[in-house]
């Protein structure tokens, strides 16, 4: 007798961005799908990067009983749409579960669209585990934690359930991909690097960020042996040279970190992307930095967010530029890269009093410290930010539909007290300070056809000079070389092809 087949789910991981060529691995998918029984169900992994992934998830949505999606506030949404509706065409019968973070901080707007069936809110492998065995019983989730859904044309929406411990999560199912190998990244460190999560939420509450609203300031964090024997297993397997660590606050425990990077040194790899406080760095002993360097630590991301104390208590975000000031020499003795990322615009502060200081900060900075680099961001109200309702009285008005949200990027120009010409500001900055930073040159040298490199890498110099003077002077007007390099990133596939290289 044929046995009936598994119910089958796809999980599908929409592009998040069209400004970067490569996302990473899909860790949330993975992460969401990982306390499924997979002797009950055939989980089925679609990730946007692979070729032809629309066809694929057609063909694997044709006989799917659910399609699991995630979803961060911006691009991701529009994408998310279009594989709901593509999955609706080829199987009407399919249930649609929006996941992650716009669906956990906009659930009644993300639930309320006709594409959407359920919404899972917050960590999502309990919740989707009986989610999706309610969906095989033909059961509504009734009061499922963390899942929201629709009856009789009314909305439910179950409460969250209490953060869990990432020690409770099983490890991602790395198996569902067919090639791991296509997701490993090319960075300034490392030419074959694996994502890894080590630890979960963060401590702190910075009126701009929306962490708090997911994780609520819950930090846990994955024990040092764990870490480091996945990170082996990629090695063996993929022969990794280096690690993108994506946690939120990666060096909340200094102890973990000291034990982490003793234990990364005979590996030989190189490690980066870390995010971090000054503050907690601040603090740091020049033992633990010297292990830091040793351990094959290339970069941190800093949230500096001003160079302004005024400011940095606004934000609330517990630090004072001393403490950045008090980092920067640490890293610099031994190399390490700071990435210092900066926030102009937040609610009741002068923006022009602060880009002004935080100028005045950057090119003093670049004059001493070669190694430093710098990000500048135009604060814009994502859902859960502490900063919404001083936003909501300046006047700032969420989109009102879920399509709407989908044209949400970071330098949107949203908050009306933000004179329009700093998201653009704060846009060609982000191009310029590549630049300083040597990347493009890299790029250049890396894609650039041989008989055009000569010519590229001149090109190169004379927009370094260029970019140089605009930002120690603050002059941004007529960005013509700006919008011009622009135009080729936007089309970067038709011109360098397939590359997973950072821009
Ligand atoms: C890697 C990363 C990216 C990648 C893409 C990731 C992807 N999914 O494709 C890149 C680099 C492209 C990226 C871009 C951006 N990102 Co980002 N990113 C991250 C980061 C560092 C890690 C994400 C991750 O893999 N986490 C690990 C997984 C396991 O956790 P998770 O995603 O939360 O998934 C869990 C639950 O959410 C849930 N879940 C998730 N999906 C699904 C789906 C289903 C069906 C179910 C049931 C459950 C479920 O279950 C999972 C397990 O519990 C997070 C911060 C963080 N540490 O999480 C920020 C974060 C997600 N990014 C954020 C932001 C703001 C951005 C950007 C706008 C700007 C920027 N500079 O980062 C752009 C987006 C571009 C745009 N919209 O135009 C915010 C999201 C805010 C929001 N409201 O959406 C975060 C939280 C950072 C922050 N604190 O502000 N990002
Ligand atoms: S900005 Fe950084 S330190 Fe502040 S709450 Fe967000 S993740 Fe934590």
């Amino acid at each position: 007798m044929n046995q009936p087949a598994c119910p089958k789910i796809v999980m599908f991981n929409p592009r998040a961005s069209l400004k970067m060529p490569y996302d990473g691995p899909p860790m949330s998918i993975l992460a969401a799908v990982s306390k499924i029984d997979l002797n009950v169900y055939r989980v089925v992994v679609v990730d946007w990067h692979s070729k032809d992934f629309e066809k694929r998830l057609e063909r694997e949505c044709a006989d799917a009983m659910v399609l699991g999606v995630t979803c961060m506030t911006g691009y991701q949404i529009g994408r998310m749409l279009a594989a709901a509706a593509l999955a609706k065409q080829v199987n009407p019968a399919i249930k649609v579960v929006c996941g992650g973070w716009h669906p956990t901080l906009m659930p009644k707007q993300t639930l309320s669209h006709e594409l959407i069936d359920f919404i899972v809110m917050g960590q999502g492998p309990w919740s989707f585990e009986a989610l999706v065995n309610c969906i095989r019983n033909g059961q509504l989730p009734g009061t499922v934690p963390g899942v929201g859904y629709k009856k009789d044309g009314r909305l439910l929406i179950n409460e969250r359930p209490p953060i869990e411990n990432i020690n409770n999560f099983p490890p991602m199912p790395y198996q569902l991909l067919a090639h791991y190998e296509d997701f490993l990244a090319e960075t300034s460190f490392a030419k074959r690097a694996a994502y890894i999560l080590t630890s979960q939420g963060c401590p702190s509450n910075c009126n701009f960020c929306t962490e708090a609203a997911f994780h609520h300031r819950q930090w846990t964090a994955r024990p040092v042996d764990w870490i480091i024997a996945l990170i082996k297993d990629f090695k063996e397997k993929y022969n990794i040279d280096g690690v993108i660590v994506a946690d939120s606050n990666f060096y909340v425990n200094e102890k973990r970190v000291a034990e982490f990077c003793k234990a990364m040194i005979p590996l030989g790899l190189k490690w980066g992307g870390t995010s971090s406080r000054s503050d907690q760095l601040a603090r740091y002993s020049d033992e633990t930095w010297d292990l830091m360097k040793a351990s094959g630590l290339h970069d941190i991301f800093l949230g500096v967010e001003s160079a302004s104390n005024e400011t940095l208590k606004a934000m609330n975000k517990g630090n004072k530029i001393e403490d950045t000031l008090a980092v920067l020499p640490k890293a610099r003795q031994r190399g390490i890269r700071i990435q210092c990322a900066f926030v102009i615009g937040v609610p009741g502060v002068d923006i022009q009093k602060d880009f002004e200081a935080d100028m005045r900060f950057i090119n003093a900075m670049r004059k001493t410290d070669l190694v430093a680099q710098f990000h500048m961001f135009s604060f814009t109200p994502y859902p859960g930010v502490p900063f919404l309702k001083q936003s909501f009285a300046l006047g700032y008005k969420q989109p009102d539909t879920l399509e709407e949200w989908g044209n949400y990027t970071l330098h949107a120009d949203v908050a009306p007290w933000i004179p329009p010409q700093y998201p653009n500001i704060t846009d060609q900055l982000s191009v310029y300070f590549m630049f300083l930073a040597g990347h493009t040159r890299k790029v250049v040298t890396a894609v650039a056809p041989p008989r055009l490199l000569h010519l590229a890498l001149w090109a190169e110099s004379v927009l370094y000079r260029l970019f140089s003077f605009r930002v120690q002077h603050s002059f941004f007007r007529l960005p013509i070389e700006f919008n011009m390099i622009m135009f080729i990133l936007h089309r970067r596939q038709w011109f360098f092809g397939d590359t997973k290289i950072y821009f």
